[in-house]
Protein backbone atom coordinates (compact mmCIF):
# COMPACT_ATOMS: atom_id res chain seq x y z
CA UNK A 1 0.00 0.00 0.00
CA UNK A 2 2.93 2.23 1.28
CA UNK A 3 5.06 1.51 -2.01
CA UNK A 4 2.10 2.21 -4.12
CA UNK A 5 1.69 5.37 -2.52
CA UNK A 6 5.18 6.57 -2.92
CA UNK A 7 4.99 5.20 -6.67
CA UNK A 8 2.16 7.54 -7.48
CA UNK A 9 4.08 10.22 -5.57
CA UNK A 10 7.44 9.64 -7.83
CA UNK A 11 5.21 10.20 -10.88
CA UNK A 12 3.13 12.72 -10.18
CA UNK A 13 6.34 14.70 -9.16
CA UNK A 14 7.98 14.03 -12.58
CA UNK A 15 4.69 15.05 -14.15
CA UNK A 16 4.95 18.24 -12.46
CA UNK A 17 8.24 19.09 -12.86
CA UNK A 18 8.26 19.02 -16.61
CA UNK A 19 4.64 20.27 -16.98
CA UNK A 20 4.63 23.24 -19.11
CA UNK A 21 0.71 24.05 -19.78
CA UNK A 22 -2.02 24.34 -18.22
CA UNK A 23 -3.19 21.08 -19.70
CA UNK A 24 -0.86 19.14 -18.54
CA UNK A 25 -1.24 20.11 -15.26
CA UNK A 26 -5.09 19.42 -15.75
CA UNK A 27 -4.44 16.30 -16.88
CA UNK A 28 -2.34 14.90 -13.74
CA UNK A 29 -5.12 16.53 -11.85
CA UNK A 30 -7.87 14.29 -13.41
CA UNK A 31 -5.32 11.25 -12.87
CA UNK A 32 -4.34 11.57 -9.40
CA UNK A 33 -7.25 13.76 -7.36
CA UNK A 34 -10.08 12.94 -9.63
CA UNK A 35 -13.41 10.87 -9.14
CA UNK A 36 -11.37 7.91 -10.29
CA UNK A 37 -8.19 9.28 -9.93
CA UNK A 38 -5.05 6.49 -8.63
CA UNK A 39 -5.58 8.06 -4.93
CA UNK A 40 -9.23 8.26 -4.78
CA UNK A 41 -9.17 4.76 -5.82
CA UNK A 42 -6.15 3.75 -3.19
CA UNK A 43 -8.41 5.60 -0.89
CA UNK A 44 -11.51 3.30 -1.46
CA UNK A 45 -9.23 -0.02 -0.86
CA UNK A 46 -8.88 1.11 2.27
CA UNK A 47 -12.07 -0.33 3.67
CA UNK A 48 -10.64 -3.67 3.93
CA UNK A 49 -8.10 -3.06 6.17
CA UNK A 50 -8.11 -3.14 10.08
CA UNK A 51 -8.94 -0.36 11.76
CA UNK A 52 -4.82 0.67 13.04
CA UNK A 53 -3.75 0.13 9.31
CA UNK A 54 -6.48 2.04 7.89
CA UNK A 55 -5.83 5.48 10.24
CA UNK A 56 -2.41 5.08 9.68
CA UNK A 57 -2.78 4.59 5.94
CA UNK A 58 -5.29 7.13 5.24
CA UNK A 59 -3.73 9.55 6.92
CA UNK A 60 -0.73 9.26 5.03
CA UNK A 61 -2.80 9.48 1.28
CA UNK A 62 -4.62 12.04 2.77
CA UNK A 63 -1.78 14.26 3.58
CA UNK A 64 -0.03 13.25 -0.03
CA UNK A 65 -3.49 14.61 -1.64
CA UNK A 66 -3.42 17.99 0.09
CA UNK A 67 0.31 18.58 -0.52
CA UNK A 68 -0.08 17.33 -4.16
CA UNK A 69 -3.30 19.54 -4.48
CA UNK A 70 -0.61 22.42 -2.90
CA UNK A 71 1.73 21.74 -5.52
CA UNK A 72 -0.30 21.65 -8.91
CA UNK A 73 -2.13 25.14 -7.67
CA UNK A 74 1.55 26.22 -7.18
CA UNK A 75 2.87 25.31 -10.67
CA UNK A 76 -0.29 26.91 -12.33
CA UNK A 77 -0.10 30.17 -10.74
CA UNK A 78 4.00 30.00 -11.94
CA UNK A 79 2.49 28.83 -15.32
CA UNK A 80 0.11 31.88 -15.26
CA UNK A 81 2.83 34.81 -14.29
CA UNK A 82 5.32 32.56 -17.07
CA UNK A 83 1.96 33.06 -19.72
CA UNK A 84 1.51 36.59 -18.79
CA UNK A 85 5.52 37.71 -18.82
CA UNK A 86 5.83 36.19 -21.98
CA UNK A 87 2.57 38.26 -23.83
CA UNK A 88 4.53 41.39 -21.92
CA UNK A 89 8.12 40.64 -23.78
CA UNK A 90 6.02 39.91 -27.16
CA UNK A 91 3.58 42.97 -27.31
CA UNK A 92 5.41 45.90 -27.26
CA UNK A 93 3.24 48.98 -27.24
CA UNK A 94 4.06 52.23 -28.38
CA UNK A 95 3.19 54.98 -25.81
CA UNK A 96 3.94 57.85 -28.41
CA UNK A 97 1.32 56.44 -30.75
CA UNK A 98 -0.92 59.32 -31.00
CA UNK A 99 -4.70 58.48 -28.91
CA UNK A 100 -7.86 57.69 -30.39
CA UNK A 101 -9.69 60.61 -31.95
CA UNK A 102 -12.82 60.78 -29.68
CA UNK A 103 -15.80 63.25 -31.31
CA UNK A 104 -16.78 66.25 -28.67
CA UNK A 105 -20.50 67.20 -28.12
CA UNK A 106 -21.47 70.76 -27.82
CA UNK A 107 -24.47 72.59 -26.79
CA UNK A 108 -26.92 73.32 -29.37
CA UNK A 109 -27.49 76.91 -29.72
CA UNK A 110 -30.46 76.87 -28.77
CA UNK A 111 -29.53 75.62 -25.15
CA UNK A 112 -26.99 78.41 -24.91
CA UNK A 113 -29.09 80.83 -25.56
CA UNK A 114 -31.58 80.13 -23.25
CA UNK A 115 -28.92 79.37 -20.49
CA UNK A 116 -27.82 83.06 -21.17
CA UNK A 117 -30.96 84.18 -20.84
CA UNK A 118 -31.88 82.65 -17.55
CA UNK A 119 -28.34 83.31 -16.21
CA UNK A 120 -29.10 87.62 -16.75
CA UNK A 121 -32.32 87.32 -15.19
CA UNK A 122 -31.05 85.49 -12.50
CA UNK A 123 -28.95 88.40 -11.56
CA UNK A 124 -31.52 90.74 -11.59
CA UNK A 125 -32.66 88.08 -8.83
CA UNK A 126 -35.50 86.07 -10.62
CA UNK A 127 -36.35 82.08 -9.90
CA UNK A 128 -36.55 79.73 -12.73
CA UNK A 129 -39.60 77.85 -12.76
CA UNK A 130 -41.16 74.60 -15.04
CA UNK A 131 -43.98 73.39 -15.39
CA UNK A 132 -46.00 70.90 -17.52
CA UNK A 133 -45.91 70.52 -21.52
CA UNK A 134 -49.68 68.80 -20.98
CA UNK A 135 -51.57 71.54 -19.70
CA UNK A 136 -55.67 72.12 -18.76
CA UNK A 137 -57.33 74.25 -21.28
CA UNK A 138 -58.49 76.28 -17.65
CA UNK A 139 -54.07 77.30 -17.31
CA UNK A 140 -53.29 77.57 -20.93
CA UNK A 141 -56.09 79.93 -21.45
CA UNK A 142 -59.04 80.60 -19.21
CA UNK A 143 -56.99 81.75 -16.22
CA UNK A 144 -55.02 84.11 -18.61
CA UNK A 145 -58.15 85.83 -19.69
CA UNK A 146 -59.40 83.71 -22.56
CA UNK A 147 -62.44 82.65 -22.36
CA UNK A 148 -64.08 79.36 -24.54
CA UNK A 149 -64.33 81.35 -27.74
CA UNK A 150 -61.58 83.49 -27.89
CA UNK A 151 -60.36 83.57 -31.39
CA UNK A 152 -56.56 82.28 -29.85
CA UNK A 153 -58.08 79.64 -29.29
CA UNK A 154 -58.21 78.72 -32.57
CA UNK A 155 -58.15 75.14 -33.23
CA UNK A 156 -55.95 76.06 -35.95
CA UNK A 157 -53.07 77.11 -33.88
CA UNK A 158 -54.05 74.59 -30.79
CA UNK A 159 -52.96 71.00 -30.37
CA UNK A 160 -55.98 69.52 -28.49
CA UNK A 161 -56.03 66.67 -26.87
CA UNK A 162 -59.38 66.53 -25.62
CA UNK A 163 -62.24 69.72 -24.62
CA UNK A 164 -60.25 70.18 -21.26
CA UNK A 165 -56.85 69.41 -22.10
CA UNK A 166 -54.34 71.12 -24.69
CA UNK A 167 -50.75 70.50 -25.41
CA UNK A 168 -49.55 74.56 -24.02
CA UNK A 169 -49.18 76.96 -26.29
CA UNK A 170 -47.19 79.34 -24.31
CA UNK A 171 -45.35 78.67 -20.82
CA UNK A 172 -47.68 81.56 -19.75
CA UNK A 173 -49.79 78.34 -17.15
CA UNK A 174 -46.89 77.96 -15.38
CA UNK A 175 -46.92 81.68 -14.49
CA UNK A 176 -51.10 81.09 -13.06
CA UNK A 177 -49.66 77.76 -11.86
CA UNK A 178 -47.02 79.75 -9.61
CA UNK A 179 -49.55 82.50 -8.82
CA UNK A 180 -51.73 79.91 -6.94
CA UNK A 181 -49.24 78.34 -5.00
CA UNK A 182 -47.51 81.47 -3.93
CA UNK A 183 -50.31 83.51 -3.33
CA UNK A 184 -51.03 85.64 -1.14
CA UNK A 185 -46.91 86.00 -0.54
CA UNK A 186 -45.47 88.66 -2.65
CA UNK A 187 -43.03 89.21 -4.11
CA UNK A 188 -43.21 86.74 -7.46
CA UNK A 189 -40.38 87.23 -9.71
CA UNK A 190 -39.77 84.03 -11.94
CA UNK A 191 -38.66 83.43 -15.19
CA UNK A 192 -40.52 80.26 -17.37
CA UNK A 193 -38.19 79.04 -19.78
CA UNK A 194 -39.77 75.69 -21.41
CA UNK A 195 -41.18 74.08 -25.08
CA UNK A 196 -44.44 75.32 -26.60
CA UNK A 197 -46.80 74.34 -29.34
CA UNK A 198 -48.64 75.58 -32.28
CA UNK A 199 -50.15 74.07 -34.80
CA UNK A 200 -47.99 76.30 -37.86
CA UNK A 201 -45.21 74.94 -40.04
CA UNK A 202 -43.50 77.21 -42.32
CA UNK A 203 -40.05 78.69 -43.18
CA UNK A 204 -40.80 80.83 -40.02
CA UNK A 205 -42.73 79.00 -37.66
CA UNK A 206 -42.30 75.46 -36.48
CA UNK A 207 -44.69 73.25 -34.39
CA UNK A 208 -42.42 73.44 -31.31
CA UNK A 209 -40.45 76.10 -29.94
CA UNK A 210 -39.20 77.70 -27.01
CA UNK A 211 -40.12 80.91 -25.14
CA UNK A 212 -38.51 82.46 -22.15
CA UNK A 213 -41.60 84.40 -19.78
CA UNK A 214 -41.27 86.19 -17.17
CA UNK A 215 -43.75 87.46 -14.26
CA UNK A 216 -42.88 89.99 -11.59
CA UNK A 217 -45.55 90.81 -9.10
CA UNK A 218 -45.29 92.64 -5.51
CA UNK A 219 -46.58 96.25 -4.23
CA UNK A 220 -46.15 99.27 -6.25
CA UNK A 221 -44.43 97.53 -9.48
CA UNK A 222 -44.68 100.10 -12.31
CA UNK A 223 -44.12 100.26 -16.16
CA UNK A 224 -40.90 101.95 -15.22
CA UNK A 225 -39.80 98.60 -13.70
CA UNK A 226 -41.21 96.54 -16.97
CA UNK A 227 -39.00 99.08 -18.75
CA UNK A 228 -35.45 99.32 -16.86
CA UNK A 229 -35.79 95.63 -16.22
CA UNK A 230 -36.24 94.59 -20.30
CA UNK A 231 -33.54 97.25 -21.42
CA UNK A 232 -31.14 96.14 -18.83
CA UNK A 233 -31.56 92.28 -20.36
CA UNK A 234 -31.22 93.52 -23.78
CA UNK A 235 -28.04 95.22 -22.99
CA UNK A 236 -27.00 92.40 -21.45
CA UNK A 237 -27.67 89.74 -23.95
CA UNK A 238 -26.73 91.47 -27.33
CA UNK A 239 -24.60 95.47 -26.49
CA UNK A 240 -24.05 97.23 -23.74
CA UNK A 241 -24.66 100.47 -25.74
CA UNK A 242 -27.89 99.64 -27.69
CA UNK A 243 -31.23 101.70 -27.89
CA UNK A 244 -34.89 100.06 -26.78
CA UNK A 245 -38.16 101.94 -27.80
CA UNK A 246 -41.59 100.14 -26.46
CA UNK A 247 -44.82 100.09 -28.64
CA UNK A 248 -48.12 99.71 -27.95
CA UNK A 249 -49.41 96.05 -28.69
CA UNK A 250 -52.24 93.84 -27.40
CA UNK A 251 -52.41 90.68 -25.38
CA UNK A 252 -55.64 89.03 -23.24
CA UNK A 253 -53.00 88.85 -20.10
CA UNK A 254 -51.70 92.24 -20.08
CA UNK A 255 -53.16 95.98 -20.09
CA UNK A 256 -51.60 97.93 -21.46
CA UNK A 257 -49.22 95.39 -23.62
CA UNK A 258 -45.99 96.81 -25.37
CA UNK A 259 -43.48 95.03 -28.19
CA UNK A 260 -39.77 95.84 -27.35
CA UNK A 261 -37.49 96.54 -30.39
CA UNK A 262 -33.89 96.87 -29.74
CA UNK A 263 -31.66 99.19 -32.41
CA UNK A 264 -30.39 96.68 -35.09
CA UNK A 265 -27.76 94.73 -33.63
CA UNK A 266 -26.36 94.51 -37.86
CA UNK A 267 -26.54 97.64 -38.76
CA UNK A 268 -26.51 99.96 -34.93
CA UNK A 269 -30.10 101.24 -36.16
CA UNK A 270 -28.69 102.84 -39.75
CA UNK A 271 -30.86 100.38 -41.73
CA UNK A 272 -29.92 96.75 -43.09
CA UNK A 273 -31.51 93.98 -44.48
CA UNK A 274 -31.68 92.36 -41.54
CA UNK A 275 -33.93 94.99 -39.84
CA UNK A 276 -35.85 95.65 -42.69
CA UNK A 277 -34.69 99.09 -43.41
CA UNK A 278 -36.16 100.66 -40.11
CA UNK A 279 -33.07 100.60 -37.91
CA UNK A 280 -34.95 98.10 -35.45
CA UNK A 281 -35.90 94.53 -34.20
CA UNK A 282 -38.77 93.24 -32.40
CA UNK A 283 -37.37 90.99 -29.73
CA UNK A 284 -40.36 90.93 -27.22
CA UNK A 285 -43.93 91.47 -25.99
CA UNK A 286 -44.49 93.04 -22.54
CA UNK A 287 -47.14 94.30 -20.35
CA UNK A 288 -48.53 95.23 -16.93
CA UNK A 289 -50.49 92.10 -15.96
CA UNK A 290 -54.16 92.18 -16.11
CA UNK A 291 -56.16 92.82 -13.47
CA UNK A 292 -58.50 89.89 -14.14
CA UNK A 293 -55.60 87.68 -14.35
CA UNK A 294 -54.40 88.75 -10.96
CA UNK A 295 -57.71 87.51 -9.40
CA UNK A 296 -57.33 84.51 -11.13
CA UNK A 297 -54.02 83.72 -9.61
CA UNK A 298 -55.31 84.79 -6.34
CA UNK A 299 -54.30 88.31 -5.74
CA UNK A 300 -56.24 91.38 -5.11
CA UNK A 301 -55.80 94.20 -8.03
CA UNK A 302 -56.38 96.96 -5.71
CA UNK A 303 -53.11 95.54 -4.19
CA UNK A 304 -51.26 94.03 -6.00
CA UNK A 305 -49.39 95.00 -9.61
CA UNK A 306 -47.30 93.59 -11.77
CA UNK A 307 -45.48 93.02 -15.26
CA UNK A 308 -44.77 90.00 -17.77
CA UNK A 309 -43.12 89.41 -20.70
CA UNK A 310 -42.97 86.83 -23.26
CA UNK A 311 -40.23 86.58 -26.50
CA UNK A 312 -39.34 83.06 -28.58
CA UNK A 313 -35.62 81.85 -27.27
CA UNK A 314 -35.23 80.98 -31.48
CA UNK A 315 -36.11 84.88 -32.59
CA UNK A 316 -33.20 85.68 -30.11
CA UNK A 317 -30.89 83.37 -31.09
CA UNK A 318 -31.01 84.12 -34.72
CA UNK A 319 -30.49 87.77 -34.12
CA UNK A 320 -27.29 87.02 -31.65
CA UNK A 321 -25.68 84.88 -34.06
CA UNK A 322 -26.49 86.02 -37.57
CA UNK A 323 -28.51 82.97 -38.44
CA UNK A 324 -31.28 83.31 -41.26
CA UNK A 325 -33.10 80.04 -41.21
CA UNK A 326 -35.32 78.94 -38.35
CA UNK A 327 -35.03 75.19 -39.68
CA UNK A 328 -31.49 75.10 -38.99
CA UNK A 329 -32.23 75.10 -35.63
CA UNK A 330 -34.07 71.67 -36.20
CA UNK A 331 -31.85 69.67 -38.78
CA UNK A 332 -28.96 68.78 -36.75
CA UNK A 333 -26.76 68.67 -39.14
CA UNK A 334 -22.93 69.37 -37.50
CA UNK A 335 -22.15 71.44 -40.04
CA UNK A 336 -23.90 74.31 -38.16
CA UNK A 337 -23.93 72.59 -34.79
CA UNK A 338 -20.15 72.41 -34.51
CA UNK A 339 -19.76 76.53 -34.78
CA UNK A 340 -21.67 77.47 -31.18
C1 LIG B 1 -49.34 85.68 -16.70
C2 LIG B 1 -49.55 86.99 -16.98
C3 LIG B 1 -49.01 87.56 -18.11
C4 LIG B 1 -46.74 86.81 -20.84
C5 LIG B 1 -46.48 87.64 -22.03
C6 LIG B 1 -45.96 88.17 -24.11
C7 LIG B 1 -46.29 89.39 -23.62
C8 LIG B 1 -45.51 87.95 -25.51
C9 LIG B 1 -44.85 86.34 -27.16
C10 LIG B 1 -43.47 86.73 -27.55
C11 LIG B 1 -43.11 85.98 -28.79
C12 LIG B 1 -44.90 84.87 -27.31
O1 LIG B 1 -42.81 83.59 -28.12
S1 LIG B 1 -43.80 84.45 -28.58
O2 LIG B 1 -44.57 84.05 -29.68
N1 LIG B 1 -45.21 86.70 -25.81
O3 LIG B 1 -45.45 88.83 -26.28
N2 LIG B 1 -46.06 87.19 -23.19
S2 LIG B 1 -46.72 89.25 -22.03
O4 LIG B 1 -47.72 87.41 -20.06
C13 LIG B 1 -48.25 86.82 -18.97
C14 LIG B 1 -48.03 85.48 -18.71
C15 LIG B 1 -48.58 84.91 -17.56
C16 LIG B 1 -49.93 85.04 -15.49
Amino acid sequence: MLSKLSEIKDRAEKILQEADSMEKLNELRVKTLGRKGEITVLLRTLKDLSPEIKAQMGQAANQFKMQLEEMINQKSEELKQEQLQQRLNAEKIDVTLPGMPFMRGSKHPLTRVSEEIRDVFIGMGFNVAEGPEIELDYYNFEALNMPRNHPARDMQDTFYINDDVVVRTHTSPVQVRTMEKMSPHLPIRIIVPGKVYRKDDDATHSPMFQQVEGLVLDERITLADLKGTLMNFAREIFEADLKVRFRPSYFPFTEPSAEMDISCVNCRGVGCRVCSHTGWLEILGAGMVNPRVLEYGGYDPEKVTGFAFGMGIERIAMLKYGINDLRLFFDNDRRFLQQF
